[in-house]
């Protein structure tokens, strides 16, 4: 059996494709259905349909052999991973941004983002003093109520940043979903892993 942990909306919606033409389809639409554990077509393959940032973690632990994860959820979780693929989908950048025409501040910055260990690797490159604020989500609102003067966050069009108030300032990463795969399955089942990394790898290179 082999098991893959993937996260619903954007990377579910961009990975579904690109499982098809390597001849696994969900047995039921994992969009809508309740259950964590969907089959496939293939009665050797499973999903396993869990949080975003969890994706990692899942894999690491070998409870799923495989999975589909942000290079930005990646670079935050560390961990031992194989990566052997981008999929090139759920394209994005990882910035910092602040308020419009807002002036650098001097001393020490507060930053508030979900990527903790991103931003305080980033700010100790530069040899700048940071307060890093961890959040779970409206990071765009943090500058707007004086929590921090900057957040590090994913930008798309960037009309979320725009709609308050925020302008994007350095890219710190350009981001894409990446697949990751456990150490000791990649030896244990290397054959199954080989040939599904090939077929994903030629869906990947027939649309670029
Ligand atoms: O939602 P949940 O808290 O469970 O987790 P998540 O937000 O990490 O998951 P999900 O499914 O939203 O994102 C999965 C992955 O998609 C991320 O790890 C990124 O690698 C990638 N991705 C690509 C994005 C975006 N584009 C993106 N635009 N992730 C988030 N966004 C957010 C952005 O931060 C903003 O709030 O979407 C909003 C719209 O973006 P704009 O710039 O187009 O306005
Ligand atoms: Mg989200």
């Amino acid at each position: 059996m082999l098991t893959i942990a993937l996260s619903k909306g954007r990377i579910l919606d961009d990975t579904l494709p690109l499982l098809a033409e390597a001849g696994i389809v969900p047995a039921e639409n994992p969009e809508k259905s309740r259950k964590l554990i969907i089959p496939t077509t293939r009665d050797d393959v499973q999903l396993l349909i869990v949080r975003a940032t969890d994706v990692p973690t899942y894999v690491e632990h070998g409870a799923a052999d495989l999975g589909v994860a942000g290079k930005d959820v990646l670079m935050e979780y560390g961990g031992q991973l194989y990566e052997p693929l981008d999929l090139n989908i759920a394209r994005c950048k990882l910035m910092t941004a602040g308020k419009v025409g807002a002036p650098e501040p001097k001393g020490r910055l507060r930053v508030a983002t979900k990527f903790v260990n991103i931003a305080r690797r980033y700010y100790a490159e530069q040899g700048r003093q940071v307060e890093v604020i961890k959040l779970y989500g409206s990071m765009e609102l943090a500058p707007l109520v004086g929590l921090a003067d900057k957040i590090i966050d994913v930008v798309d069009t960037g009309n979320t940043l725009r709609a308050n108030g925020l302008e994007p300032q350095e890219l710190i990463a350009t981001i894409s979903s990446r697949l990751v795969v456990n150490k000791a399955s990649m030896k244990m089942k290397h054959a199954e892993l080989d040939t599904l990394i090939t077929a994903l790898r030629q869906a990947v290179e027939a649309r670029a």
